[in-house]
């Protein structure tokens, strides 16, 4: 890393249909379908995926993860290194920090999620902790950067894709390096050979296809660190570093789609609706409100919620609807245990970061 890290430049905005760069982006970039948050975990190939650049195809025989910087022992690892090391596995909610920019108005152009950029997988690995002891972590350490073998160009500026956390972040039990997901080898879109999973935390954080992890004395300063990922209030200097998931609850579409449109349609009677809501840093969900009427006052009533499947990951909810004829549009709202609830219409960001605004779906009972 030698020039700066280029500043940031608000991206601009567009009220109307997305752009040709948006859609390309897009396509390579799909969402998971709302279908499949009727289950706990994603399948791999319904998960989301977030790749800023390209995808790196990596020979994992030849693969090495450096670890150097201020440590008593640098190390040069293989895959096989790293699979001996006692191995965890955890259910981990991943959501990326940009889910819902196509919701913003004005629209920050950018990967146009909607809201479907979240998934729960099993992840296996080792344990960032215990590759970092037998590194050995001197003192003075400020972060450690972790740098993927994707590189590419950021407003001008030439870059792989590198995250910083601190010691202190870096040691905790739950964070990851991982080669297994769902208990299949870790596949190219998702950061084969070897990831790092940051459970609570928005996507980024957990850097894909890791190649090195350096200890500094010194904040790191790289572009996806210093400049992006941020939480920018529009026409203001101040930049907040974006770390840890909002809550947010999403639901499986009901009914049965109209192609085009993708406006449901159900039988009236008894609907069950479903979904899955989730928060951040290991903050459990307590309570997921349902309305029928795009969610006008009084209309919101409690959704029973289901066990969660770990501490990091989503959990279900359920909700019974009396469904008349007419055309209703059902939203769901969650609140975690800090009493944060989703915002019902969207905040604006600068980046198009952060909108974990509620969840509305067009149904007609017919
Ligand atoms: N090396 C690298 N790591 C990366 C990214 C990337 O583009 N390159 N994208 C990040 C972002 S923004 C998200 S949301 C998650 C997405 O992970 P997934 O594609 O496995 O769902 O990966 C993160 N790790
Ligand atoms: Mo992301």
């Amino acid at each position: 890393m030698s020039a700066p890290p280029a500043p940031w430049r608000a991206p601009p905005t567009s009220d109307g249909l997305i752009t040709y760069d948006e859609l390309r982006l897009a396509a390579r970039n799909p969402g998971t379908p709302g279908e499949a948050l009727a289950l706990d975990i994603t399948p791999v190939g319904l998960h989301y995926v977030l790749t800023r650049f390209d995808i790196p195809l990596i020979d994992p025989a030849t693969w090495r993860l450096t670890v150097d910087g201020l440590v008593d022992r640098p190390l040069a690892l293989s895959l096989d290194d790293i699979r001996r090391l006692p191995a965890t596995t955890l259910t981990v909610t991943m959501e990326c920090s940009g889910n819902g920019r196509a919701g913003m108005t004005p629209r920050p152009l950018g990967i146009p999620w909607l809201g479907d950029a979240v998934g729960t997988a099993e992840w296996t690995g080792a344990q960032l902790r215990d590759v970092l002891a037998q590194a050995g972590l001197r003192p003075g350490i400020a972060e450690l950067s972790f740098t993927g073998a994707d590189y590419g160009i950021e407003r001008g500026y030439a870059t792989a894709f590198i995250r910083a956390l601190t010691p202190q972040d870096a040691l905790r039990p739950e964070v990851l390096l991982v080669y297994a997901m769902n208990g299949q080898s870790l596949p190219p879109q998702h950061g084969a050979p070897l990831r790092l999973i940051v459970p609570g935390w928005y996507g980024m954080a957990s850097v894909k296809w890791l190649m090195r992890i350096r200890a500094l004395d010194q904040p790191v300063q790289a572009y996806h660190q210093r400049i992006g990922y941020h939480f920018r209030a529009p026409g203001s200097q101040t930049a907040i570093p974006i770390r840890h998931m909002r809550p947010r609850a999403l639901m499986v579409p009901p009914g049965h789609p109209d192609f085009f449109s993708r406006r449901r349609h159900v039988a009236a009677g008894r609907v069950r609706l479903q979904g899955r809501a989730w928060s951040g840093s290991g903050i459990a969900v307590t309570r997921v409100l349902v309305s029928a009427a795009g969610g006008a006052d009084g209309s919101w009533r409690d959704a029973a919620l289901g066990a969660s499947v770990g501490p990091y990951a989503w959990r279900g909810w359920t909700f019974d609807w009396q469904a008349a004829p007419g055309t209703y549009e059902l939203c769901c709202r969650a609140t975690d245990a800090l009493g944060v609830s989703q915002p019902l219409d969207p905040p604006f960001d600068a980046g198009g970061m952060g909108n974990n605004a509620i969840q509305r779906v067009a149904v007609v009972v017919d």
